[in-house]
Formats: structure tokens, C-alpha cells, sequence
């Protein structure tokens, strides 16, 4: 392992202004994106639609510094037959792609799941390093509940993250870490805040054991927010002055940087949480974003399947990368967030 030239990959996945694009839906998951704007999900649809934002070079190559590919994508080739991870390198971004293999429910734990994909993962890795691929990412569902998480999914999942961090390392791709306690529940900011940080902690004790280099990692977490359900919903201040809190307690400094994942938020939420977190500043590492939903939502429904509204999905997708650039800097205003794309 190098882990300089490690670190030197996570320092580029979060630098200043820039964050991660998550592409990496799987058949089902584009699916249901796809049934929602009334197109139908084939090998081509989800190539044109995924090289339309590929080929969005203003925002490619100002706000996006690596895309989270899906394995058909990472092989799949734009409609003039060049390879989708070339367009992605030569916008000046870096490829990445999921690892992970979905969710299975967990033995004993009723209402509980457990990531799966470590089986022949270092075999897989080594092809996706020669197809270009520099990072990883790998998530692990955690939901909140009538008496979940158990200690038990809690546990399993850290130790799977690890064993998959410490195997991406060892094959030269940077291993994003991906955590996640949904915001699906009823549940209040308060008790998330608490069930992240055990689960945080229990993911960098079990990173500690399996001797994964910290450096050469980035993590993916979820923010401190109130559950969908919940009567009630934490302001953006509170948000980020508990996410930011929670972080300093649970992630070392010798990680190179964190970008959120957006978790069923809204664009807007997602994007002023964010800037509300880096307006705070002080922190050990860059605050950024690896969106899918709160990047791809409005993208996705100015496109609506039709070759006629390519322009306008790369209008509305450089807008929203755009948007969240500024928060990454905590730049971001609502005279900006209200002047259309040009
Ligand atoms: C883009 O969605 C990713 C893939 O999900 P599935 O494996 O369920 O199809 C997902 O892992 C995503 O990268 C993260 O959850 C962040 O995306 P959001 O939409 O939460 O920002």
C-alpha cells in the first residue's frame, strides 16, 4: 500500500470547493427514480441519462471532484462510443465505484440488516483499479426504532466497513466509509445524535483494529437531524451546530475529510445544512457533500427521459453542484440559490 499516494486521492475527493457525485444506484434503486419521472429504466436510458451528467462539464469540472459509479456504469461506454470513465477523467474528476452488494436482514435481529460483498471483493477491486476506479464506497444501513439498533448491527456492520476499508487499501482505491442511521424514523435530533455516535465509534474502533490507515480514507456519514416523522424538526442552526459537534467527538483528525451523504433531505436542506456547518469553521477536516438524491433530484425531473431536455437536465444538475460548492465553503445565499442556471 502507498498510503502518500492514498491520501493524495482523498485530499483531491475533498478539496476546496468540490464534492462527490453519488451515481451509483443499483437497478432497483434507478428504477424507482426512473418510474417517478415516467421513464423506463434499460441498459441505454441509464447510460444516456448518467453520460448527460457526465458531460455537464461546468459543473464537472468546478464543483464535482469523483463520481460514485455502479458496476454496469463503470464498464458502459457514452453513445459515441467513448468510455463513460474517460468523459469523467477528462472533465478533471475522479472515478469511483460501490462496492457493496445491498442489504440481507440480519439472523436474530428482527427489523435489522447487514451489508453484504466481501466475498471475492479483492478479485473485484483489482479489475476496478485497472478500469480507472481510485475510491470506493461501501454503506451500512443503521435504522432507528422500537428497540433498534442492536449493539449487535451495530457491531456487524462496523466490522464489515473495516474488513472492506482495510481490502481497498490494500488494492491502492481510496475506501469511502459509509455509516448510515437513516432519518426514516419519528425519532427527535437528540436520540440520532446519540445512536450516530455509537455508531461512529464503533466504526472507527473496529477501522483501528483492522489496522486501516485513516489517512487514506473519507467518510460518508449522515448529519444530526430530526427523523422525517418526528413532530419536531431542528432548525438548520441546531442541525449543524450538533453534526459538527458530534463529528469533533467521534472523528479523529488524521481523516482527510468527510462529505455527507443527503439522506432523503431536501435539495435546499441538504445544501443549507451544509453551508451552515462550514460557516461554523474550526474544523480539523473539510466539511463536503456525495449527494445523490439532493444532486440528482432536479436534474432528474427537467430531464424526464427526453433527448430534447438534455440542456436543461445540465442546467438544473450544474445548478444544484453549483449550490452545494458554495456551502462546501460556506459561501452559499439565497440570491445565489434563487438565480436560475444561466
Ligand atoms: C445514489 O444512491 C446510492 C445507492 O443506493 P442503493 O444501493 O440503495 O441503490 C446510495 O448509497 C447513496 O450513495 C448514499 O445513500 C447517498 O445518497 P443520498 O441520496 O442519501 O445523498
Amino acid at each position: 500500500m502507498n498510503l502518500a499516494e492514498l491520501n493524495k486521492v482523498a485530499l483531491a475527493m475533498v478539496a476546496s470547493g468540490k464534492g462527490l457525485l453519488a451515481a451509483d444506484e443499483s437497478g432497483g434503486t434507478i428504477k424507482k427514480r426512473f418510474d417517478a419521472i415516467g421513464v423506463e429504466s434499460t441498459e441505454n436510458s441509464r447510460r444516456d441519462y448518467r453520460e448527460m451528467l457526465f458531460r455537464s462539464a461546468d459543473a464537472m469540472s468546478n464543483a464535482i471532484s469523483g463520481v460514485i459509479l455502479y458496476d454496469e456504469t463503470i464498464w458502459q461506454n457514452a453513445a459515441d462510443g467513448t468510455p463513460l470513465v474517460k468523459l469523467i477523467e477528462q472533465a478533471g474528476a475522479i472515478p469511483g465505484i460501490k462496492v457493496d452488494e445491498g442489504t440481507q436482514a440480519l439472523p436474530g435481529c428482527p427489523g435489522e440488516l447487514v451489508t453484504v460483498g466481501l466475498d471475492k471483493l479483492a478479485e473485484r477491486l483489482a479489475k476496478y483499479h485497472a478500469r480507472g476506479a481510485r475510491f470506493a464506497k461501501w454503506r451500512a444501513v443503521i435504522d432507528i426504532g422500537q428497540g433498534i439498533p442492536s449493539m449487535t448491527a451495530i457491531h456487524v456492520n462496523a466490522h464489515a466497513l473495516a474488513r472492506y476499508a482495510a481490502l481497498c487499501q490494500q488494492a491502492q482505491i481510496v475506501p469511502i466509509v459509509e455509516p448510515e442511521v437513516l432519518m426514516d424514523g419519528d425519532h427527535d435530533i437528540d436520540r440520532c445524535v446519540e445512536v450516530t455516535t455509537q455508531v461512529l465509534h464503533e466504526t472507527f474502533q473496529q477501522l483501528r483494529i483492522q489496522r486501516v490507515a485513516l489517512e487514506g480514507m473519507i467518510l460518508k456519514p449522515n448529519m444530526a437531524i430530526s427523523g422525517k416523522k418526528s413532530k419536531t424538526q431542528a432548525s438548520v442552526r441546531e442541525v449543524a451546530e450538533k453534526t459538527v459537534r458530534m463529528l469533533k467527538q467521534c472523528v479523529p483528525a488524521a481523516v482527510p475529510g468527510i462529505a455527507f451523504l443527503s439522506g432523503g433531505q431536501s435539495d435546499l436542506d441538504a445544501t443549507a445544512h451544509l453551508d451552515a456547518m462550514n460557516r461554523i469553521g474550526g474544523l480539523p477536516w473539510p466539511l463536503t457533500f456525495s449527494y445523490g438524491r439532493a444532486l440528482q433530484a432536479a436534474p432528474q425531473q427537467a430531464w424526464a427521459g427526453k433527448a430534447d431536455n438534455v440542456g436543461a437536465g445540465q442546467q438544473a444538475f450544474t445548478h444544484r453542484a453549483r449550490m452545494n460548492s458554495l456551502a462546501s465553503n460556506g459561501e452559499w445565499t439565497t440570491n445565489q440559490e434563487n438565480q436560475k442556471a444561466a
